[in-house]
């Protein structure tokens, strides 16, 4: 069994293909299966890690999508990208993960951190898939309506520690899991700083580090900008300044290079 630090040195980059009418930067983009995984394939070759095949959006506001309507959009691409590109399947559905592990994804990313389905523990379990857990406060639809927490850094760490825990009873090797702050997941704007300034609170878990922060509106507020890519890499490279393994990107050719000067000089 390799762990995920093994298989991810640090920096490791995440490509995010997004297969949904309505994510905030990339939103129908990659609709179309076919789109989707050639888009895959594009990050891989720029020099990806892993890609994020996710079809339920969890930007601000956004709905919850239905299991058959989330598996119509992710199974086509994930039986494109088979035996050629390493997928994580984004998803918080026991079933879609169940059927995207069966189609070779490796690695579970779920934003609800196993709260979100009680089967999904279980199957990450079986399979030995990786896993990522992720914080967030409240729910997509309303997390951004007013945030609050007495020390972000130190709330989200004993958030993500009770849900290692959790993981951990549930059978999943801690080996194989990554936590990651949830950027945007109900913070503020200076919640989602000090969260990267102050990583090493959540690297005292012992665990790598997920982070993603690329084009998220945060970086809007502090810019004024339409584009978000500079914005976008200079905080992947602050992240991984600070200890973060994997970074989760749109745009992975320009995060690939610029990761790859910051670690030369590390
Ligand atoms: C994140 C995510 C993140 C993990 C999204 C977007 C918004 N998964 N899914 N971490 N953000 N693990 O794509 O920008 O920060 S959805």
């Amino acid at each position: 069994m390799i762990a995920i630090e093994q298989r991810f040195p640090r920096p490791s980059v995440m490509g995010i293909v997004n297969v949904t009418p309505d994510s905030f930067s990339d939103g129908g983009v990659n609709v179309d299966p076919d789109a989707a995984a050639a888009t895959a394939r594009r990050q891989l070759a720029e020099g990806a890690a892993i890609v994020d095949v996710g079809g339920e959006s969890t930007r601000p506001g956004a709905a919850p999508v239905s299991l058959d309507e989330e598996l119509r959009r992710v199974l086509p691409v994930l039986e494109r990208l088979q035996g050629e590109v390493p997928v994580s399947i984004d998803t918080a559905k026991a079933e879609v993960a169940r059927r995207a592990l069966a189609l070779g994804a490796e690695l579970v990313n779920d934003v609800t951190a196993l709260r979100g389905d009680p089967d999904l523990a279980g199957v990450v379990a079986d399979t030995g898939a990786y896993l990522c857990l992720m914080h967030m406060q409240g729910e997509p639809r309303t997390m951004q309506e007013d945030p609050r927490y007495d020390d972000v850094a130190a709330d989200v760490a004993r958030f993500l520690e009770e849900r290692l825990s959790f993981a951990v009873d549930a059978g999943i090797a801690e080996e194989r899991i990554a936590l990651d702050p949830g950027i945007g997941f109900g913070k503020t704007v200076e919640h989602n700083l000090e969260l990267i300034r102050r990583l090493d609170v959540l690297l005292a878990l012992g665990r790598p580090v997920l982070v993603g922060v690329s084009r998220k509106s945060s970086l809007r507020a502090l810019t004024g900008a339409d584009d978000l890519l500079p914005a976008s890499v200079a905080a992947a490279v602050a992240a991984y300044e600070r200890g973060a393994t994997i970074l989760r990107v749109h745009d992975v050719k320009e995060h690939v290079e610029a990761l790859t000067v910051a670690s030369a000089i590390a």
